[in-house]
């Protein structure tokens, strides 16, 4: 077993049992001239993520863990796209538009592929998700319960749309979960720092939170409260 002094508390982790989620690491989000900037939003915010996410999937792939990634991908004909998302968000460019990276949220679409510095590699698993949670009309409960995933580690963007959503929802569904915080991010840092502080709230009631250098020392052995 492995332990990381945690926030509220210890959050102790079997790796055999445990999945880092990797939540909608995609071009459009993160990449200079995607969907993301073309909005108005500073994509450097999330951009600057990426190097504490590639190490930790790197300790996580070293450590022989189950890894899953997301995208927010729709249908090309969006049958899967429900008018209260399709609605929304802003008029100028809405899902299914052409973007600057190929129709927006679209599977297949450049644009809605992971960036290269965090490409799955064989073995992983990958989700396209319709909503903004990981377990929305996908397979992903019944998978992980079949590999007996009770634990999981979240990181990726926007934590307080897709991530937060995906961790309330596995909650719910019974699983501890643990949010990087250094490997996580949004367009709008106080709501970053807000979603941080309620998941952890009140004893952990979605969940806990931890540095990805509290992570790695508990994976090397380091951590003092490793058990
Ligand atoms: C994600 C979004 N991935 N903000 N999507 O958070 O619409």
């Amino acid at each position: 077993m492995k332990s990381i002094d945690a926030n509220p508390f210890a959050f102790t982790f079997d790796v055999a049992k445990t999945a880092l989620v990797i939540i909608d690491m995609q071009r459009d989000f993160i990449e200079p001239g995607g969907f993301g900037e073309t909005l108005g939003n500073d994509v450097s915010l999330l951009a600057a993520i990426v190097p504490a996410c590639q190490r930790t999937l790197a300790a996580w792939r070293q450590a022989g863990g189950l890894v899953v990634h997301t995208r927010e991908a729709h249908d090309a004909d969006l049958s899967d796209c429900p008018p209260a998302k399709l609605n929304r968000g802003n008029p100028t460019l809405r899902i299914g538009d052409a973007g600057p990276m190929g129709r927006i949220l679209v599977k297949g679409e450049p644009g809605n592929q992971i960036i290269e510095a965090l490409a799955p590699v064989a073995g992983e698993v990958v989700i396209d998700k319709p909503g903004k949670g990981a377990f929305y009309a996908t397979g992903l409960h019944e998978m992980l319960r079949q590999r007996g995933i009770t634990h999981l580690l979240f990181m990726g963007v926007t934590t307080e749309v897709c991530v937060q959503t995906s961790m309330r929802e596995a909650n719910d569904r019974g699983y501890d979960s643990l949010l990087l915080e250094d490997c996580t991010e949004s367009y709008f840092p106080q709501f970053k720092a807000s979603a941080v502080e309620m998941m952890r709230a009140q004893g952990a009631i979605v969940g806990w939170t931890a540095t990805s250098e509290q992570l790695l020392a508990a994976l090397h052995g380091n951590s003092t409260s490793q058990r």
